[in-house]
């Protein structure tokens, strides 16, 4: 056994060490190093210039919570974009949903999603769905290029340093807003709220410019630093909860095969420590 120490360069107090049995690919594309290994208790998983991204045991808390709270969100999400996302978990997720006509997946690495095909087939196992549209390029350019179009636009990103730093900043914030129609929601993966409130302090500033309803929520993945994640929910319209008793009927979602989304964990997920709700100022959410 040997063990994986992540490199994130964000994380100045911590460590995060995985162990490992074999490690099955590398390579070097033209933006970053993908890794695949076999974890000794996570199953198989994805590390992008030595920073994890996914597990196979762990990615439903990620990818379920990343799709499903903006897509029960909004009242009909038809037409819905994706950034990064290259192991195809989020695009899993979303064609659940019947009210989606098409998805855009746009992934800068092409490389990324043949290694997922490859060695996550449980994740990208619905990258050839017929509503999924696979685009390789540049998420900040297609998104600057684009108005008035999608319902929900999803940021399933690396960190904030490297290839993704640009999908922190507010001019990308500006143009995912300009992108959506007036009542479309933006969901960002925002980092970990104990360690990286800066971050998403910086992000809901920026989002709070645009939008006039902003949130964080949180989400549980053990190989992430800090065990936690969370995402900014920025939406021109619908608060997280108003439609959902409709959207989840009509969904038919107890027919999912689901590990980790619930509508109690959707609540819960708004419902944040007291000092870290002080400190980003979301709104004060209730269980009932
Ligand atoms: N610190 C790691 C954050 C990684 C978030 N993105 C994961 C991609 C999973 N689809």
């Amino acid at each position: 056994m040997e063990w994986f120490l992540e490199k994130l360069n964000m994380a100045q107090h911590i460590k995060n060490q995985i162990a490992y049995k074999e490690k099955l690919h590398e390579e070097t594309s033209p933006y970053q190093h993908i890794a695949i290994y076999e974890t000794t208790g996570f199953g198989r998983m994805l590390t992008l210039d030595d920073v994890v991204m996914c597990t196979e045991k762990d990615e439903h808390g990620y990818h379920e919570m990343i799709a499903h709270v903006p897509m029960l969100a909004h009242k009909n999400p038809e037409n819905v974009l994706v950034i990064g996302g290259g192991d195809g978990g989020t695009v899993r997720e979303i064609v659940r949903h019947q009210a989606l006509q098409k998805v855009v997946m746009c992934e800068i690495d092409e490389k990324v999603v043949e290694v997922a095909r490859k060695f996550l087939p449980t994740m990208a196992n619905q990258l050839n769905h017929p509503k999924v549209e696979l685009v390789f390029q540049d998420g900040f350019a297609w998104v600057k290029s684009r108005k008035n179009e999608y319902d929900v636009i999803i940021v399933d990103s690396s960190d904030p340093v490297g290839p993704a730093e640009v999908l922190f900043k507010e001019e990308f914030i500006k143009s995912c807003y300009e992108a959506l129609k007036d009542d479309g929601i933006l969901v960002n993966q925002a980092e970990n709220m104990m360690m990286f409130s800066d971050v998403i302090v910086e992000l809901l500033s920026y989002g709070r410019k645009y939008f006039p309803l902003a949130y964080y929520y949180n989400t549980l993945v053990p190989t992430y630093p800090g065990g936690f994640i969370g995402f900014t929910f920025f939406s021109k319209k619908y608060d997280p909860f108003e439609n959902l008793d409709l959207r989840i009927s009509q969904e038919n979602i107890e027919s999912w095969d689901l590990q980790y989304y619930t509508k109690e964990m959707h609540r819960a997920s708004f419902v944040l420590p007291k000092k870290v709700q002080q400190i980003l100022q979301t709104p004060k959410v209730s269980l009932k």
